[in-house]
C-alpha cells in the first residue's frame, strides 16, 4: 500500500535505523502504530506532534503553535486561539513503522473529540508539563484511556522551563494516575541548560545541540552514579513483574538492554507499568527517543484484542483476508467533499468498493481513499486491517457507524457521546439566513455528536447545546466562517435534569383504544423509584411479572416505552435520570395487544406515574481548579463562595501561587474567565471538568 509520500532526509537523526516510505509500505500490520497524543490543555501535544512530523520528514519546517503555523492545528480558529479544537490525524513513517498519530485537544469542552479518538487508537502518549505536573484534564484523559484499555507511555515535556522537575512529575503520576511509573531517562542539565537525557535502557547519553541535532555519547561522569543507581532500580522493578526478566536477573544479577526493552513492552501493553520519558518539544529535545519508545513499547493492531460486535456475538481479527470491518469515528467537511474517517479492524478496502453502513442500512460507495496529513491528503488504492484512513463517497454515514462487507454485516460499538450541559438560543442575524443557519448547524452536529440542535418547545427558538461556553462559541464562529451566516446567540443556560424525590408503588395504567379495525390494549402495573445513590446509569428496568401474564416481547416493549417517557420529565421537559422501574403485573387482550400497544402504554403510564411522584431538578456541577497569585486568594475564595461553590482544597502552587479546588454549579461559571482575569490582573487561570449533577436550588414560589 502506498502511504503518504515521505522523502526521508539523508540527515535523518535519531537512534533508529533508516525511515522511509518503502519500509513503511512493505511492512505489515505489525509495523503499524495507531497512537493518540493526550494531555491537559497547553502541555505541548501539538508541539510534540509538530516535531514528530518534522523528524519523520513529513514536513520540512517546524511550525509553532504561537505563530499559527503547525500542521495539526490547521483550522483558522485553532490558529487564532492557539489551542487544538479538532482531533487531527497524521500519518508518518519512523524506523520502518507507519505511525498514524492523532493530536487531540486538551480543553475539556472538546473532550468528546478525545473520546472518539480513543475508541480507535491502540496506544497513547500522555504528555505532561514538567512544571505543572499532573493537571486536572490530564487526569481526565488518562481515565478515559484507561476505560478504553489503551496502553500509555508518558512524556514529561517542557524540561527547559524554570521550575521543571522530572522527579516531581513522576511522583505526581504515581500519586494520581498509576502506581508504577518507570522513568527511563535522567535529564542532563536543567531548565535553560537542559541539553539531553541519559537513556537508562541503552546506558548512553543523548544530547541535542542548538539546532536540534542529536548526538549519542557515553553517560557524563557527573551523572554516572545516579544513572547506575536508577538503572538498577529499573531492573529490579521490571524483574519483579516480568518472569523472564526475573530469570535473567537471578542468573546474571543484571538485565541486558534487549531483555529490558522486551519486558517493558510486555508490561506497557498489559498496563502494569508506565514508561516515562522526558524532553523539551519546543527546543527539539527528546523526540527521537519518544518515537523509538512508541514503536518499541506501544502495541500494533495485532497486539490488541480482536474486535467484537456490539452484541459480542461476532469477532473479527486484524486480518486483511477477513470480511471488511471498519468504524467511522469522525466525519468532516473538507474542500474535497465530505470525509469519513475510518479505522479498519479487519479486511481490505479497495477504492471504488461498495460497502454496507449497518447504522443506516444503506450501501455506500467508497470513491476515494485518502491517507491523511491533517488538512492535506494523499490518495491510495487500498487500505487494510489496522489502518486509519479517510474516504470520500459515503453520503449518509454518521460518526459511530460501522462500514462493512455487505455479505458479512456487523455492528461495532459506537463511541459514547457526552451529554450536552450548556444551551444557547441561536438565530440568524438576517431573517433570510434562517434556513442556511439551520442547515449549517445540522451539518455541524453531524460532525460533532456532542453538539445538539433542537427547537425550544415553549419559545419556538432554535437552540444549540454543547459541552461548554467555548464549545458553543467555536461552533457559532465556525458557522460564520464556513457558511457565511452571522448568528445572534442568547445567554447560555445549563441543561437541567429531573430526578425522583419519592416514587410510587403499584401504579396502574390501562391503555385501551377501539377506533375501528384492530384496537390497542395494554394493562400495566409499575413500581417507580429513585435509583439508590451511587448507582451507575440513568435507568434500571426489571420485570417481576410471573405466569406469562405479559409475554417477553411485550416486556421489552415496556422497557422501550419507559425510555421514551424519560426523555421529557414533568417539571420542565428535561431528561429524567436515576429512575428504577419495575413491571410488577399486567394483562393482555387476545386480539388487541401488540408491542406497539405496550410501548405506548409504558410511555403514557410512566409519564403519569412521574407526574404523581415527587420530583426535583438537578443542575450540572463542575470541578474547578483555579491557580491564582497568593495575594488574590482571598477575593477568589470569596467569589467562589458567592457562586455557590464548595472549596475542597487549597494548596500552594509553584512560585507565589495557590491552587484552589472547588465544586461549583456550572450555571454560576458563565463569564467566570473574565471575572477571574479582572480580580487577579490577568494572572489567574482556571480549568473545569464535568462533575455530575446535584439538586438545583428551588426557585422562589
Ligand atoms: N518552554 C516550552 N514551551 C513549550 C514546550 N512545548 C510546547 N511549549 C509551548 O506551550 C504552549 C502550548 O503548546 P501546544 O503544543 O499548543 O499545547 P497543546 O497541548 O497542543 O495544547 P491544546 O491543544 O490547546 O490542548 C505553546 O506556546 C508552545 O510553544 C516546551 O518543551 N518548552
Ligand atoms: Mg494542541
Amino acid at each position: 500500500m502506498r502511504t503518504h509520500t515521505t522523502t526521508t532526509r539523508s540527515t535523518t537523526r535519531g537512534t533508529t535505523t533508516a525511515t522511509g516510505t518503502t519500509a513503511a509500505a512493505t511492512a505489515g500490520i505489525a509495523a503499524v502504530r495507531n497512537l493518540g497524543i493526550l494531555a491537559h490543555v497547553d502541555a505541548g501535544k501539538t508541539t510534540v506532534t509538530e516535531r514528530i512530523l518534522y523528524l519523520t520528514g513529513t514536513t520540512h519546517k517546524r511550525g509553532e503553535v504561537h505563530d499559527g503555523t503547525t500542521v495539526t492545528d490547521f483550522d483558522p480558529q485553532e490558529r487564532d486561539r492557539g489551542i487544538t479544537i479538532f482531533a487531527a490525524a497524521v500519518s508518518c513513517a519512523w524506523a520502518g513503522h507507519r505511525i498514524n498519530l492523532i493530536d487531540t485537544p486538551g480543553h475539556v469542552d472538546f473532550a468528546d473529540e478525545v473520546e472518539r479518538s480513543l475508541r480507535v487508537l491502540d496506544g497513547a502518549v500522555a504528555v505532561f508539563d514538567a512544571v505543572a505536573g499532573v493537571e486536572p484534564q490530564s487526569e481526565s484523559v488518562w481515565r478515559q484511556a484507561e476505560r478504553h484499555g489503551v496502553p500509555r507511555i508518558a512524556f514529561v515535556n517542557k524540561l527547559d522551563r524554570a521550575g521543571a522537575d522530572l522527579d516531581a512529575a513522576v511522583a505526581a503520576i504515581r500519586e494520581r494516575l498509576h502506581p508504577r511509573p518507570l522513568a527511563v531517562h535522567v535529564p542532563i542539565g536543567a531548565e535553560e541548560s537542559f541539553t539531553g537525557v541519559v537513556d537508562l535502557v541503552g546506558q548512553r547519553a543523548l544530547t541535542w545541540d542548538e539546532d536540534g541535532t542529536l548526538h549519542e555519547g557515553p553517560v557524563p561522569a557527573s551523572l554516572e552514579a545516579v544513572a547506575a543507581e536508577r538503572r538498577r532500580a529499573l531492573e529490579e522493578a521490571v524483574a519483579e513483574l516480568h518472569p523472564e526478566a526475573l530469570e535473567e536477573f537471578c542468573a546474571r544479577a543484571t538485565l541486558g538492554a534487549d531483555t529490558l526493552t522486551a519486558a517493558l513492552r510486555d508490561l506497557t501493553r498489559t498496563g502494569e507499568v508506565v514508561v516515562v520519558l522526558c524532553g523539551s518539544a519546543y527546543r527539539n529535545r527528546g523526540i527521537e527517543p519518544l518515537l523509538d519508545a512508541a514503536v518499541a513499547y506501544l502495541p500494533s493492531p495485532l497486539d490488541v484484542p480482536p474486535t467484537r460486535s456490539a452484541d459480542r456475538a461476532q469477532q473479527r481479527d486484524p486480518d486483511p483476508e477477513q470480511p471488511l470491518t471498519a468504524l467511522a469515528f469522525k466525519v468532516t467537511s473538507a474542500p474535497t467533499g465530505r470525509l469519513t474517517h475510518l479505522r479498519l479492524y479487519a479486511g481490505t478496502l479497495h477504492k471504488g468498493a461498495t460497502v454496507l453502513d449497518t447504522a443506516t442500512g444503506r450501501r455506500e460507495r467508497v470513491a476515494r481513499i485518502l491517507t491523511v496529513l491533517a488538512d492535506r491528503h494523499t490518495e491510495t488504492d487500498t487500505a487494510r486491517a489496522g489502518d486509519i484512513v479517510a474516504v470520500v463517497g459515503p453520503k449518509h454515514t454518521r460518526v459511530g457507524a460501522t462500514l462493512c462487507d455487505a455479505d458479512h454485516p456487523i455492528v461495532l460499538e459506537a463511541p459514547v457521546s457526552a451529554e450536552p450541559v450548556v444551551t444557547v438560543a441561536v438565530e440568524a442575524r438576517r431573517a433570510a439566513d434562517t434556513d442556511k443557519l439551520a442547515a449549517a448547524l445540522a451539518r455541524l452536529a453531524e460532525e460533532d455528536p456532542s453538539l445538539r440542535v433542537a427547537t425550544d418547545p415553549e419559545t419556538g427558538q432554535r437552540t444549540l447545546s454543547g459541552l461548554g461556553e467555548l464549545h458553543l462559541e467555536v461552533a457559532v464562529e465556525k458557522v460564520r466562517r464556513d457558511a457565511g451566516v452571522e448568528a445572534v446567540v442568547g445567554r447560555p443556560r445549563v441543561a437541567l435534569r429531573e430526578a425522583l424525590t419519592e416514587g410510587v408503588t403499584g401504579f396502574t395504567y390501562r391503555h385501551a383504544k377501539q377506533d375501528g379495525g384492530a384496537g390497542q390494549f395494554a394493562h400495566l402495573v409499575l413500581d417507580v423509584h429513585p435509583l439508590p445513590a451511587g448507582t451507575e446509569g440513568e435507568f434500571a428496568f426489571t420485570s417481576t411479572v410471573t405466569g406469562g401474564r405479559v409475554p417477553r416481547e411485550y416486556v421489552q416493549a415496556v422497557e422501550a416505552g419507559c425510555r421514551d417517557a424519560l426523555a421529557e420529565g414533568p417539571l420542565g421537559g428535561h431528561p429524567v435520570t436515576g429512575v428504577a422501574v419495575t413491571l410488577t403485573d399486567g394483562a393482555t387482550h387476545p386480539k388487541d395487544s401488540s408491542e406497539l400497544a405496550f410501548r405506548t402504554a409504558a410511555r403514557l403510564g410512566l409519564r403519569e406515574a412521574l407526574r404523581a411522584s415527587r420530583m426535583h431538578l438537578l443542575e450540572p456541577l463542575a470541578e474547578v481548579s483555579v491557580t491564582v497569585p497568593e495575594d488574590a486568594l482571598g477575593t477568589v475564595l470569596g467569589d467562589l463562595a458567592a457562586r455557590r461553590g464548595h472549596v475542597r482544597s487549597t494548596e500552594p502552587g509553584h512560585g507565589a501561587t495557590a491552587r484552589v479546588g472547588a465544586l461549583v454549579p456550572l450555571a454560576e461559571l458563565f463569564g467566570y474567565a473574565g471575572r477571574l482575569r479582572g480580580r487577579t490582573q490577568g494572572r489567574g487561570t482556571f480549568t473545569t471538568r464535568p462533575a455530575g449533577y446535584a439538586p438545583a436550588p428551588t426557585p422562589a414560589g
